[in-house]
């Protein structure tokens, strides 16, 4: 039952309501990114119907004569699954299905179901089956009473409450395997995240909305060959490649998946791991497609997910993207975002200019200082040529002069060499 079914082109109609407080410009907004997210799941969208009301109806999400409504729609275009643009009750879910006898999905699902589809990596595919069976879990309920009594036939006769329990049972035992699954995945990863922390290059990790360009960023940058497509979540998988700026400093560059307004709780939770990436990173760079009419509220949609994963108000570097298809280049944006840049992934304008402000921010990080320190303290020495960036070196007799940036933890062990830094000022 809960396996996935062989895809066959499902003809969709998307449901959206202008809520007190929702323009009808959002709400427009809105129901073009569910149309996109439902291609994306392999729907053809075949119609949207809309209504304004000031709050949701406890059994329907819409009013009841919209329901009738939408019942005649999907009988006249042969509508195969109705899809809110919000996230529906068990009730609501299950109300509805009866009501229209067709397959009832809301957003979160089909941002489920696209996951489902891309995930590649274990971990991926574990986090999203945990997610969709969380999802599920509350709204079997009912579920099994109303399957046998629209399909019918072999193995849905007999006492279906009964069987609801065991589908319960069963689907929490998964739910439990899968943790435990998971939390051995997550083990090796940590492992690999400690590796590369121990190198204390900074972390630098591309945030933003999804379709920004943060792969096509990732490839420009540092020739790694992630898949960069015009579709929603092409991203999943977290990938981290080297990238040596113009003044030889390291860092780690990490791509991961990208935000979406809406984006269903259950799979922020699961993907927390994931996402360690982006609360661990020491710099982030947020890149905005700044040709999206709806940029800005992308950008804030971005905000409120990083304040979810407690990586709010994390030094952020803001790149304007996709500037090949804005008219003034952004001028009035990068004004409103002090210290942003403007680039275009495909084209590579303004990224020198991205990188010069990539190294003033990470030399704010790591705080530039000079020291003396004895010849003799090689263990010293080596560690600040293989963690720290090394400005200058000079050498006094047995005294070594430096001048570089190291990371916050070098900078404790160091204190006692420190001097003022004299030579070219901090
Ligand atoms: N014109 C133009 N297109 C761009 C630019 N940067 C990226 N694109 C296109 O935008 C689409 C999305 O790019 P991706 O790099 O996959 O975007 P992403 O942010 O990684 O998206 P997700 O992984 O889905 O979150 C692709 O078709 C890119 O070719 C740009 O600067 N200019
Ligand atoms: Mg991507």
């Amino acid at each position: 039952m809960f396996e996935t079914q062989p895809r066959r082109r499902e003809k969709a109609l998307l449901i959206g309501v202008e809520r007190d407080g929702v323009t009808k410009w959002d709400l427009r907004e809105s129901m073009e990114e569910l149309a996109e997210l439902a291609s994306s799941a392999g729907a053809e969208v075949v119609g949207t119907v809309t209504q304004r009301l000031g709050h949701p109806t406890a059994p329907y999400y819409i009013g009841r004569g919209k329901v009738e409504e939408v019942e005649a729609k999907c009988r006249e275009d042969s509508v195969t699954s109705i899809i809110f643009d919000d996230e529906l009750s068990p009730a609501q879910g299950r109300n509805l299905e009866r009501m229209t006898s067709r397959k009832v999905l809301d957003r979160t699902q089909l941002i489920l179901d696209i996951f489902a589809q891309r995930a590649r990596s274990k971990e991926g595919r574990l986090q999203i089956e945990l997610a969709q069976l969380q999802y599920l879990l509350p709204r079997l309920t009912g579920m099994w009473n109303h399957l046998s009594r629209q399909s019918g036939g072999i193995g849905t006769r007999g006492p279906g409450e009964t069987q609801l329990e065991v589908d319960r049972r069963r689907v929490q035992e998964r739910i439990g395997r899968l943790s435990d699954e998971l939390s051995e995945v997550r083990k090796h990863r940590s492992i690999q995240r400690a590796g590369r922390l121990r190198h204390r290059w900074p972390v630098v990790s591309l945030v933003g909305y999804t379709n920004a360009g943060k792969s096509t960023l990732l490839n420009l940058l540092t020739g790694a060959e992630v898949e960069a497509a015009d579709k929603l979540f092409a991203t999943l998988d977290p990938t981290t490649r080297q990238l040596v700026l113009p003044n030889n400093q390291k860092v780690l560059l990490t791509d991961t998946v990208g935000f979406i307004k809406k984006l269903p709780h259950t799979v922020i939770e699961s993907f927390k791991a994931t996402l360690e990436e982006v609360r661990e990173a020491d710099l982030l760079i947020h890149v905005v497609d700044m040709s999206h009419p709806g940029f800005l509220d992308q950008m804030h949609a971005v905000d409120s997910v990083l304040e979810e994963l407690d990586a709010h108000g994390k030094q952020t570097l803001v790149v304007f993207n996709k500037i090949d298809l804005v008219q003034d280049r952004g001028e009035p944006q990068l004004r409103r975002v002090p210290g942003s840049v403007a680039v275009s992934a495909t084209t590579g304008f303004g990224v020198d200019q991205m990188l010069q402000e990539l190294e003033n921010r990470l030399s704010s990080w790591r705080l530039r200082a000079a020291y003396r320190i004895p010849v003799n303290e090689s263990a010293l020495l080596a560690e600040i040529h293989k963690i720290g960036h090394v400005l200058e070196i000079r050498y006094e007799g047995d005294i070594a002069c430096v001048r570089a940036h190291v990371p916050p933890e070098l900078q404790a062990k160091l204190s006692a060499c420190m001097v003022p830094d004299a030579i070219g000022g901090a």
